[in-house]
């Protein structure tokens, strides 16, 4: 049985999302975060703990990485726009970052 396509969320939906990434906005149609890790070794831990979630749950997120730097845009390609899928994957996100060693502010 193959799993069901992912809804597309309104915007009210992702505004009341929102309120539970507090790091997060909406940008551009996707969900954004920007992290800062220690260096890049850090960086590049949080994104192989996210590479594995992302296969698991075959959703897969757009990401920039410079040094200690990743910033994430998480949008559903099949749907047009943000779904549950993107919000699993950025509460993910949150949880690996915060193994990871941050940037001082
Ligand atoms: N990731 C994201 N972000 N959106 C998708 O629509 C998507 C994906 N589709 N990962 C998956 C893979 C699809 O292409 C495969 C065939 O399941």
């Amino acid at each position: 049985m193959s799993t069901p396509r992912p809804v597309k969320l309104n915007e009210t939906e992702i505004a009341t999302a929102l309120s539970k990434l507090p790091d997060w906005r909406l940008q551009g149609g996707k969900l954004h975060r920007e992290y800062k890790f220690a260096d890049f070794v850090a960086a590049f831990g949080f994104m192989t703990g996210a590479a594995l979630v992302a296969q698991a749950l075959d959703h897969h997120p757009e990401w920039f990485n410079v040094w200690n730097t990743v910033r994430v845009d998480l949008a559903t390609h099949d749907a047009g726009g943000v779904t549950a899928l993107d919000l699993k994957l950025a509460h993910s996100m949150e949880e690996l970052a915060g193994r990871q060693p941050r940037a001082e502010k």
